[in-house]
């Protein structure tokens, strides 16, 4: 019996089988490195779903986590806590925005956009009560609560735990033809989207996109929503993706690395005449804005930003592609690569459809971590304080596991 054995039959005894992992077992993690109980490093190519842009336990970000958890976990918001005031400031600063709503899970950011942007649309634009719609994207993922999957179109997202929220209009992504045709229903009270698809595979739409979204957002009177929570914080090689078409978001949602895959923290950012539609007792949770999760997502930007990470996941993404396309020459089953700074994937052929897991466990082996996603996609992103040395070994990595792979094509 191999060494994970009991860890993977203890978990599969008492915890839901609501995912299917490699079969591995981790212990520890240290900025790019990922260990599992037998001692093998692996690079962490998944970097907790984007989560983790800062590195496996920043010490930074620890440090601040420690301090803070010995003084002040949680008050509810029932009282004022010493951190919220200066971490608002410094976030609605940092983006550009009037307010910040405190929230913990990235669905919960977009469950809070979502009624923020009813709440406007009946006090300001006049949309009849109960008439608001919402446009999403297709292919869209934004976690996996009932309001998240009721505009899913991923069938294991949604089936068979209907009935379903109303209001929910689809649209193809990067289309705005079908967008500009939607949103001249005037009961549409926001269109929220991903800035690159990541779920669907590192969907990147066409240069300026964004910036005709805003447009059009703008000329029917309907919010545009930017759901960052993947993409933002540096992972895309600028602190937030909208920067790229230059674009402010009316409501921003960010998520994940904002502590650093330390703990839940996510934020929804808006103006006053957006954010003050919910007036005191009409939305919140337990801990929302705790002292804890300041004190994290404050340490969690400063270290981005002090340690330059969007430019290095520029630079490094950029360097990672070149490399992909030198692999791709040597073995054609590397169908296609792309993606944006450090938030990158690629789609492999091979002869059946298991060819990305086996790629995956046989990278594993070779000491990476990534995993696929929708079939033949496998998402490669690492966390942002890569560098060219690992970069380059990591590569060599990927190249091995083709080599080693290539009669499994
Ligand atoms: C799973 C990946 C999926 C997200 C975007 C909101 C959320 C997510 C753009 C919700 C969460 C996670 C959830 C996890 C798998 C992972 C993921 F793309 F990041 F890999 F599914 F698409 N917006 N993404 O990506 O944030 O509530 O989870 O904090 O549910 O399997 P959350």
């Amino acid at each position: 019996m191999n060494i994970f054995q009991k860890y993977l039959e203890t978990e599969a005894a008492y915890s839901a089988h609501n995912y299917h992992p490699l079969p591995i077992v981790l212990e520890k993690g240290q900025g790019v490195y990922v260990w599992d109980v037998a001692g093998k490093q692996y690079f962490d190519f998944l970097s907790g779903f984007s989560a983790v842009n800062q590195g496996h336990c920043h010490p930074k970000i620890i440090t601040t986590l420690i301090e803070q958890a010995q003084k002040l976990t949680l008050t509810s918001r029932a009282f004022h806590n010493n951190l919220l005031g200066d971490y608002a400031q410094y976030i609605t600063q940092l983006f550009g925005y009037d307010k910040i709503l405190p929230m913990n899970t990235g669905v919960e950011g977009g469950e809070t956009a979502i009624k923020l942007a009813r709440r406007w649309a009946y006090n300001v634009k006049g949309v009849p009560d109960l008439k608001a719609t919402i446009v999403f994207a297709k292919n869209n993922f934004w976690g996996r609560t009932m309001s998240a999957i009721s505009s899913s179109t991923d069938p294991s997202s949604f089936s068979k735990f209907g009935p379903y929220m109303p209001g929910f209009k689809i649209v193809d992504y990067n289309n705005l033809e079908q967008l500009e045709l939607a949103l001249q229903d005037k009961t549409v009270a926001a269109f929220m989207v991903e800035p690159i698809q990541g779920e669907a595979g590192v969907i990147v739409p066409d240069d300026g996109y964004l910036k005709n979204v805003s447009a059009l957002c703008k000329k029917y009177q309907v919010l545009f929503i930017a759901d960052e929570i993947q993409t933002g914080l540096g992972r895309t090689g600028k602190m937030l993706a909208c920067d790229y078409d230059e674009v402010k978001p009316d409501i921003l949602i960010l998520g994940k690395a904002l502590s650093g895959g330390t703990y839940p923290i996510s934020a929804v950012l808006a103006n006053d005449a957006i954010m003050l539609q919910i007036k005191a007792g009409e939305h919140g949770s337990t801990y929302g804005g705790n002292p804890l999760a300041c004190a994290i997502a404050k340490t969690s930007l400063e270290v981005l930003i002090d340690e330059n990470m969007c430019e290095n996941a520029t630079e490094m993404g950029a360097l990672f592609r070149t490399k992909l396309g030198t692999i791709q020459k040597k073995y054609p089953v590397l169908k296609t690569y792309r993606g944006k700074g450090l938030l990158n994937a690629i789609e492999i052929g091979g002869k059946d459809q298991n060819y990305a897991w086996e790629f995956c466990l046989k990278l594993a082996e070779n000491g990476l971590l990534a995993k696929p996603t929708h079939g033949d996609k496998i998402r490669f992103a690492p966390p942002l304080i890569i560098t060219k040395q690992q970069i380059e070994t990591a590569i060599q990595i990927i190249d091995k596991t083709f080599e080693d792979c290539k009669n499994y094509m």
